[in-house]
């Protein structure tokens, strides 16, 4: 079973990106299977080596969201692609909105080792 680091990682981790194109969400959205069975809805993808993002949670505790105590702040902003499904997106077509950004992002750590296993925001 994959295990909520590695689904990170499938979701959120493009070190090599983005190559440069307004399809970009459209094709990675599809290839790391996130358009099986509906289309997420929002969904970042992470363009700094995995070392860089992990690290991440040892860098500035704050609290999540959902009141959780295990959200890190990223010292330095990173580049980033914000995927947002369009209006017009439907099921099994989806369809987004690719955003290249640079941003400081917000991760969520778990486990032993301690490891990004939830995006977020980014700020
Ligand atoms: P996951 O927990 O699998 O990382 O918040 C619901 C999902 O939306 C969550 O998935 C993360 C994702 N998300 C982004 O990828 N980028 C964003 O900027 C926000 C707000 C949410």
């Amino acid at each position: 079973k994959e295990s909520r680091a590695m689904k990170f990682q499938r979701q959120h981790m493009d070190p090599d990106g983005p190559s440069n194109n307004s399809n970009y969400c459209n094709q990675m959205m599809r290839r790391r299977n996130m358009t099986k069975g509906w289309c997420k809805r929002v969904n970042t993808f992470v363009h700094e080596p995995l070392v860089d993002v992990q690290a991440i949670c040892f860098q500035g505790n704050i609290t999540c969201k959902n009141g959780q105590p295990n959200c890190h702040k990223s010292n330095s902003s990173m580049k980033i692609t914000d995927c947002h499904e369009t209006s017009g997106s439907k099921y099994p077509n989806c369809d987004y909105q690719t955003s290249h950004k640079e941003r400081h992002i917000i991760v969520a750590c778990e486990g032993n080792p301690y490891v990004p296993v939830h995006f977020h925001a980014s700020v």
